[in-house]
C-alpha cells in the first residue's frame, strides 16, 4: 500500500492536467505513445460531446523518463486544454473586472449543490472545474504508467462495455472487435443496437449509463492481504474503481448473483493442473480474502447516466432559493465506453501498487526475478524442488 502513489490537478477549462506518479521502479520501459494511445480511446466512443472535438488529448513529459526507462524519480506529465482560450476570462487566476455571471442553477445528480454547500461558494463554476470527468485523463495518464510496468510482467487489464440503458450482453473479451466497436462492445448486433439507444436519448436531450466488465489477466496469486482492512485488495479495488465519476456500483465477479445462491453453487473447486493449482470456474472473480487467487480479476463497474440533461429536471437557485430548472452546459449523452478506459487505468494501478509492494519498487530486473522466483513455488508442497 502506497509503493506506488499518484496525484492529479487541474481545472476543466484551466490551462491543463498535471499528474505526478511515484514509486515506480527505475529501467521500465515507457513510451509516450503508449500513454497517448490511452487518451486517444478515452476520448472516443459514441455519445461523447463537444469538447472531445476540440481537445488532442497527449502528455508532455517533465520528468521521471529518460531514454525511453524510468529512472526511479517521480513521473511528471502535463495535459494541456486546448479549449482553455476559449474559457481566458471564466478562469482568469487574477480577479477581473465585469466577471462573467456566476452559475447559480444547480445541477441535480453533479457535484453542485453538495460542493458549493461544503465550500460556502456563491458560483457553481468553482465547483464544476475540478468535479468534472475531465480529471480522468490525469487518471488515465497515471494508469499508463502503471500498464508499462505489468507489461514488463505479462499482466494486461483490458474492458469492454457489456450494457447501455438497457441493451445487454456478455464480454467476447476480444481486443480487435472490442476497439472496432464505436461503443467498445465486443457483440457487434448489441453494439448496433447501443448506437441507436444513445441516439434516441439524445433526441430526447436525455443521457444514458450502462456497465464495463474489466480483466485482468497474468495476475499472480498473494497479492493484497487478509491481515488488516487496509490492505484487502478488494477493498482498494472499490476505492479505485468506485470513486470514477459517475460510478455508482462494482461487483467482484459474480458478486452480485451469489446472494442469492447456495454457498455450493457459489464458491470455485480446487484442482491442480499442470502441476499447479487452478479453478474449475471463477465466480470469486479472482479474489479470496482480500487477496488474489492467481485466476483472472474480473470486475463489473456499473455508471449512472451522464447528469447534465439538454431537458433538465426540476432544481433550484443556489442564490434565490426560487425554482429553476438546472443548469444547461455542453455535456456528453453516454461515457460508458470511455469509462471503461479509466477503469483499466486505475485497476492497473492497484495492481501495480500491490505487485511493488510484494516484490520491491527499485530495480525492474529485481523485481522481475522475485517474481519469478516466487511463481516457481506455487506448486503442492510435496512437489516442490
Ligand atoms: C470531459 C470534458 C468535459 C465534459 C465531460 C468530461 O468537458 P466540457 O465540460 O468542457 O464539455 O465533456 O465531463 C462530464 C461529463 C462531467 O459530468 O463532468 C472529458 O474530457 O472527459
Amino acid at each position: 500500500m502506497g509503493a506506488l502513489r499518484f496525484l492529479t490537478a487541474g481545472e476543466s477549462h484551466g490551462p491543463g492536467l498535471v499528474t505526478i506518479v511515484e514509486g515506480m521502479p527505475a529501467g521500465v520501459p515507457i513510451a509516450a505513445a503508449d500513454i497517448d494511445r490511452d487518451l486517444v480511446r478515452r476520448q472516443r466512443g459514441y455519445g461523447r460531446g463537444g469538447r472531445q472535438k476540440i481537445e488532442r488529448d497527449a502528455i508532455r513529459v517533465l520528468s521521471g523518463i529518460r531514454q525511453g526507462r524510468t529512472i526511479g524519480s517521480p513521473i511528471a506529465f502535463v495535459i494541456e486544454n486546448r479549449d482553455a482560450p476559449n474559457w481566458e476570462r471564466v478562469m482568469s487566476v487574477t480577479a477581473i473586472e465585469d466577471a462573467p455571471a456566476p452559475v447559480t442553477r444547480l445541477r441535480p445528480g453533479h457535484a453542485d449543490l453538495a460542493g458549493a454547500l461544503k465550500h460556502g461558494y456563491d458560483d457553481v463554476r468553482d465547483v464544476i472545474e475540478r468535479a468534472s470527468a475531465r480529471e480522468t485523463a490525469a487518471r488515465t495518464a497515471a494508469g499508463g504508467v502503471a500498464k508499462a510496468l505489468l507489461r514488463e510482467l505479462d499482466i494486461a487489464v483490458r474492458s469492454e462495455v457489456t450494457q447501455i440503458g438497457n441493451v445487454r450482453t456478455d464480454p467476447a473479451w476480444d481486443d480487435d472487435r472490442v476497439e472496432a466497436s464505436e461503443v467498445r462492445c465486443g457483440d457487434e448486433a448489441a453494439s448496433a443496437r447501443m448506437v441507436e439507444a444513445i441516439e434516441a436519448a439524445r433526441r430526447d436531450g436525455d443521457t444514458l449509463g450502462g456497465v464495463v466488465a474489466v480483466r485482468a489477466t497474468g495476475v499472480p496469486p498473494g497479492l493484497g492481504s487478509y491481515a488488516q482492512w487496509d490492505r484487502r485488495l478488494d477493498g482498494r479495488l472499490a476505492q479505485a474503481v468506485v470513486s470514477i465519476p459517475s460510478v455508482k456500483a462494482m461487483a467482484i465477479g459474480d458478486g452480485a448473483q451469489v446472494a442469492a445462491e447456495r454457498g455450493s453453487a457459489a464458491h470455485d473447486p480446487i484442482e491442480v493442473r499442470d502441476g499447479g493449482f487452478s479453478r474449475t470456474r471463477n465466480r470469486a472473480g479472482g479474489l479470496e480474502g482480500g487477496v488474489t487467487n492467481g485466476e483472472h480479476v474480473v470486475l463489473w463497474v456499473s455508471f449512472k447516466p451522464i447528469s447534465t440533461l439538454m431537458k433538465p429536471l426540476p432544481s433550484a437557485d443556489l442564490a434565490t432559493g426560487e425554482p429553476s430548472p438546472a443548469h444547461i452546459e455542453r455535456s456528453d449523452v453516454c461515457v460508458v465506453p470511455a469509462g471503461g478506459v479509466v477503469c483499466e487505468a486505475v485497476v492497473a494501478l492497484v495492481l501495480a501498487d500491490a505487485i511493488l509492494e510484494k516484490f520491491g519498487n527499485d530495480s525492474v530486473d529485481d523485481l522481475r526475478a522475485a517474481l519469478e522466483r516466487y511463481r516457481s513455488r506455487l506448486r503442492p508442497l510435496r512437489a516442490r524442488t
